[in-house]
């Protein structure tokens, strides 16, 4: 039977968001979720995934509501046992998520690839959706800044990004092979649409864009590909979006992110409050609706990825007229 199915591609705690609305309106054989695994690193001796934690935990309603990474309901015994001994607290981890860690570094310790071990870790916490990570191969994200080459969560976590960021890289992307589950709902002969989560453009979704051939597949995808703006009214929602923009003298606005991935993209969802850059996003020969993309509550997540699905059935209406 063919069925829409839809790619949607997320990092951290702001593409979840728009993936938790996804997940409310399709199947799980409708909907997987690319998420960047450039955040990775190795911690405490643990093989730590936040933005796949992130996912899992905000698909299974069991994140942490105020930071949106980590999980709800969480206790602190580790994390004190071990400031007692001594140990690295910069980067919190609860007994819970421990667990997670836990869990992940001793299946992957076994031969396990990311894919499968995110596959049994998300099925164990009751998610059918399938969440894909971009590479079962090490990616890592690191950024230049004025302290230095620093690896992505000493950026961000442990320097809460203070230092002034000038670029990025991410190690062993070119190397990495794109997860083949991801090459097969590219496939897909019934792909109704590719949706790029509002997730941080550079820390967050080009790591994932840098994987060998996937830009040029979203590119030549008979599917429209469209992209919620992280950016709104010149301002992040969440995160190091905006200052990174600013040291990086880069225009804050949605305009410029439609513009960094014009190549491959169709259209592109401002918020109600850049609805005056409606026509720079249509200049840019990119069809584009406006509405609330500012997340709060579970309907608005909802109601942006209905916004998410129109438009794409619009646009895929437009491709078969003009076929
Ligand atoms: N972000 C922080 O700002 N502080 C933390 O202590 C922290 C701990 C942490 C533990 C597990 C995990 O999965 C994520 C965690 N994060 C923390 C978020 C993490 O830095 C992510 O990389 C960001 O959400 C960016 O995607």
């Amino acid at each position: 039977m063919n069925i829409p199915c839809y790619l949607a591609i997320s990092g951290g705690v702001g593409g979840a968001k728009l993936a938790l609305g996804l997940s409310k309106l399709l199947a799980a054989d409708q909907l997987a979720i690319v998420v960047n695994t450039g955040d990775d690193f190795r911690h405490l001796g643990l093989h730590i995934s936040p933005d796949i934690d992130t996912l899992v935990y905000t698909l299974a309603g069991q994140s942490n509501p105020e930071t949106g990474w980590g999980r709800r309901d969480e206790s602190w015994h580790f994390m004190e046992a071990l400031a007692g001994l001594g140990g690295e607290t910069w980067f919190a981890l609860g007994d819970r998520d421990l667990a997670m860690n836990v869990a992940r570094t001793q299946r992957l310790a076994s031969g396990q690839t990311l894919s499968q071990v995110t596959a049994a870790l998300a099925g164990s916490l009751g998610i059918e959706h399938p969440i894909l990570p971009m590479s079962d191969d090490p990616v890592h994200t690191r950024v230049h800044t004025g302290k230095g080459l620093l690896e992505f969560q000493h950026y961000f976590v442990r320097d809460r990004c203070e230092p002034v960021v000038s670029g990025f890289e991410f190690d062993g992307a070119e190397a990495a092979e794109l997860n083949p589950e991801i090459e097969a709902w590219l496939d897909n002969p019934n792909l109704a649409g590719i949706i790029l989560c509002p997730s941080n453009p550079f820390v967050s979704i080009d790591p994932v864009l840098a994987l060998p051939g996937l830009r040029d597949r979203l590119r030549e995808s008979a599917a429209p590909v469209i992209a919620v703006s992280p950016v709104v009214g010149g301002s992040a929602i969440k995160g190091p979006t905006v200052k990174m923009m600013q040291e990086l003298s880069i225009p804050n606005t949605a305009t410029w992110v439609a513009d960094h991935y014009r190549d491959f993209l169709d259209g592109f969802i401002l918020d109600d409050q850049d609805l005056a850059l409606k026509p720079d996003i249509e200049a840019l020969g990119l069809a584009s609706h406006v509405t609330r993309t500012v997340m709060v509550t579970l309907e608005d997540r909802v109601s942006l990825a209905q916004a998410c699905l129109d438009l794409l059935q619009t646009l895929r209406e437009e491709l078969t007229r003009r076929s």
